[in-house]
């Protein structure tokens, strides 16, 4: 078998998607996802030039040895855009396997851990009682397990609250350049407490509470936080800091039992490698698109599991429903799964164009039998929504300083 085309697809059903589909002479194909917020031309442009002339005639079955051609046979290892292209043609090599053998992807990784991934939803709102009702919805719904993230009074917008009251799967095409927003630690400190401990009244103590500080907080702030947030017991504080020094999580840890989570954008098992073997985190939330695909997460995946670290893959928007499935097939697998981001299902577009039947039921992902990743791409679908240019905001200070994302 070799491979005879692959095919790079970028389509804005709402929001922008990277698809890469590689085609094989014997008419099986598989998909992967290759989408880096912000940054989707460049990873395209990285398969297109450099990454698909080099794997033409190449057998697909020969999964490791392709990914690491790609990383250890380019000069240039890592980075976000290298990265995202490995993963994306991994996870396609992933689901031309799963097609040869008739089997899903999860039982090539060594079969079921697990029935099913458990979801933690998101509660946004524009305040404290709308992000609570908005809670109290999906646990109506079933959710077991949800992220809280409020407005911050006293600043015109905050990241992850949904303020311009779009849905998620919508906050592209308007954001031809990167909007700017205002961050304050001292406000959001007083919100964040009151959040909580309303949330612990009203919700109870049953339900796994999460919260995503975005990196907003210097290492020893993250410590404070993360102390004032123990009497709530929340499954996991997220990105409490930036860990580009990842010693600054033993600082963090050293002050704090509130669990720790990280990673969603790291690149590969370098970005993490003394966070976990450190055990300076809880959980890792590396994503198969962003951190070279089926066959880097699961090496990320295994490597915290030795140190009692569980995976929480990153589950935002902006990864398509091809690395939705990748993860479901990994989470059913993995012995040291922890809980899977979910957002819901997309947009009615993206649901044209992205097919696949995974079950959502009572906080719970149940993966699908289908051989390979189970997820179809509709390319004609897909080509009547056109890239379009779109940036993340950039976050700062009230003084105007360029401050974390
Ligand atoms: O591209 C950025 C988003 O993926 C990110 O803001 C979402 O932090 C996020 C999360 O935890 O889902
Ligand atoms: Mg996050």
């Amino acid at each position: 078998m070799k491979i005879k085309d692959i095919k790079i697809l970028v389509t804005c059903p709402g929001r922008n998607f990277v698809t890469v589909k590689v085609v094989t002479d014997e008419g099986i194909y598989g998909l992967g996802d290759a989408t880096l917020n912000g940054r989707e031309m460049a990873v395209a442009t990285c398969l297109e030039e450099h990454v698909a002339p080099c794997l033409i005639g190449r057998d697909p079955q020969n999964i490791e040895d392709i990914w690491q051609y790609l990383y250890k046979g380019v000069y240039w290892r890592r980075g976000p855009i290298g990265m995202a292209a490995i993963a994306a043609i991994d996870m396609a090599l992933w689901d031309i396997k799963g097609k040869i053998a008739g089997l899903p992807v999860y039982q090539l990784l060594g079969g079921r851990s697990r029935k099913a991934a458990t979801l933690y939803a998101h509660a946004n709102g524009e305040s404290i009682d709308e992000t609570l009702d908005n809670a109290a919805a999906l646990m109506e719904d079933g959710f077991k397990a949800i992220r809280l993230q409020s407005a911050i009074p006293g600043l015109p917008v905050t990241y992850g609250v949904l303020g311009d009251k779009k849905d998620y799967f919508e906050l592209q095409g308007n954001r031809p350049l990167p909007p700017e927003e205002e961050w304050s630690t001292k406000k959001y400190f007083n919100l964040v407490i009151e959040l909580f401990e309303r949330a612990r009244e009203r919700l109870g103590d049953d339900i796994h509470l999460l919260h995503d500080v975005h990196s907003r907080l210097t290492p020893i702030e993250a410590a404070r936080l993360g102390k004032l947030l123990e009497p709530y017991d929340l499954m996991f504080l997220e990105d409490a800091c930036i860990a580009e020094n990842q010693e600054s999580y033993k600082l963090v840890r050293n002050h704090t039992t509130t669990p720790l989570a990280i990673g969603e954008t790291y690149n590969s098992i370098w970005d993490c490698k003394e966070l976990i073997e450190n055990q300076w985190i809880d959980y890792i939330r590396t994503a198969a698109t962003h951190a070279g695909g089926i066959t880097g997460l699961r090496r990320i995946i295994d490597f915290a599991g030795i140190h009692d670290v569980k995976s929480a893959p990153h589950g935002a928007p902006d990864l398509s429903p091809i690395c939705f499935a990748a993860h479901i097939h990994l989470n059913i697998w993995a012995p040291n799964f922890g809980i899977q981001e979910y957002v819901g299902p997309g947009n009615e577009e993206m649901q044209r164009i992205f097919k696949h039947n995974i079950k959502v039921e009572d906080g719970m992902a149940f993966v699908s039998d289908a051989p390979g990743l189970g997820v179809e791409f509709d390319e004609e679908a897909a080509a009547e929504f056109p890239y379009k240019r779109s940036y993340l905001p950039v976050s700062r200070l009230e003084d105007g300083t360029m401050w974390h994302w």
